[in-house]
């Protein structure tokens, strides 16, 4: 349903820009910064702090803080990367926020959205964003590897979700991140378990990130023992009212 919304929005999207037109902004010519390289920084947090205003599951989380305010305070507390959600439907997000937080914050940034057409990752680019996400569920072997190396081509990095062991088959040279989500998509349940089960049959050389249901210190030190280096953190920052405050717990 979601990869359906996406094809009709990127065609209504290529009406009202073209790749030609997004290739003139001025971002578009920006040296991207490395994801993979500020999580494997020893002297990093690896925590990769997300904006999100509302999820379908969750409803609105927080529908009273800006972009500026809390991106920023993220990045000043210690965040090694920031995800923005861009998708308008599902999470309340825009390319506009994440135009906002480029230009305050000189950290890495993810783009998060459903990608499944290179115009998107042009599109990125063109926003300002580091690194893409690719959602395995949503795509075939063949359009992960074509989208992958697209990205790589244009200097930005790919961080592949995957939900369970047999996805993994979907990774490729052009895939610098993988990220385990700790939340099963049909239940809604986190396994913190499960996630350090699969951390070891991911291929070697690739940064291992957790994502979703991370709460505390506990969670974080579990994951970074099965091999977790990056840690995706969106509702628990967002939910406070001061959502970068949530960094000193
Ligand atoms: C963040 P949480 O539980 O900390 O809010 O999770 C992130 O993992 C989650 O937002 C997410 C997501 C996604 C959102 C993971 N994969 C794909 C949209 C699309």
């Amino acid at each position: 349903e979601i990869v359906a919304h996406k094809h009709t929005e990127v065609a209504a999207r290529k009406q009202q820009r073209s790749v030609e037109e997004l290739e003139q902004v001025s971002w578009f010519k920006r040296t991207p910064l490395s994801l993979a390289q500020f999580l494997r920084d020893p002297e990093k947090t690896g925590i990769i702090a997300e904006f999100k205003r509302r999820s379908p599951s969750k409803g609105v989380i927080n529908g009273n803080v800006t972009v500026q305010d809390v991106t920023t305070a993220y990045t000043r507390y210690g965040a090694s990367g920031l995800s923005v959600l861009t998708d308008e439907k599902y999470f309340g997000g825009s390319s506009d926020d994440l135009q906002q937080a480029r230009a305050l914050n000189n950290i890495p940034i993810l783009r998060k959205d459903f990608v499944i057409d290179e115009y998107q990752i042009v599109e990125a680019k063109a926003i300002g964003a580091d690194v893409i996400l690719l959602i395995a569920e949503c795509l075939s072997k063949q359009e992960v590897a074509q989208l992958a190396a697209f990205a790589n081509n244009l200097g930005l990095e790919v961080l592949l979700e995957v939900h369970s062991g047999d996805q993994l088959d979907k990774v490729t040279d052009h895939i610098q991140m993988v990220g385990v989500n700790n939340r099963d998509l049909t239940t809604f349940k986190v396994d913190f378990n499960r996630s350090c089960e699969l951390a070891p049959q991911i291929p070697a050389g690739k940064c291992k990130v957790a994502e979703s249901g991370i709460s505390n210190t506990d969670a974080i030190v579990t994951l970074k023992q099965a091999g977790f280096q990056g840690f995706l953190i969106g509702e628990h920052f967002m939910k406070q009212e001061n959502p970068a405050r949530a960094f000193e717990h």
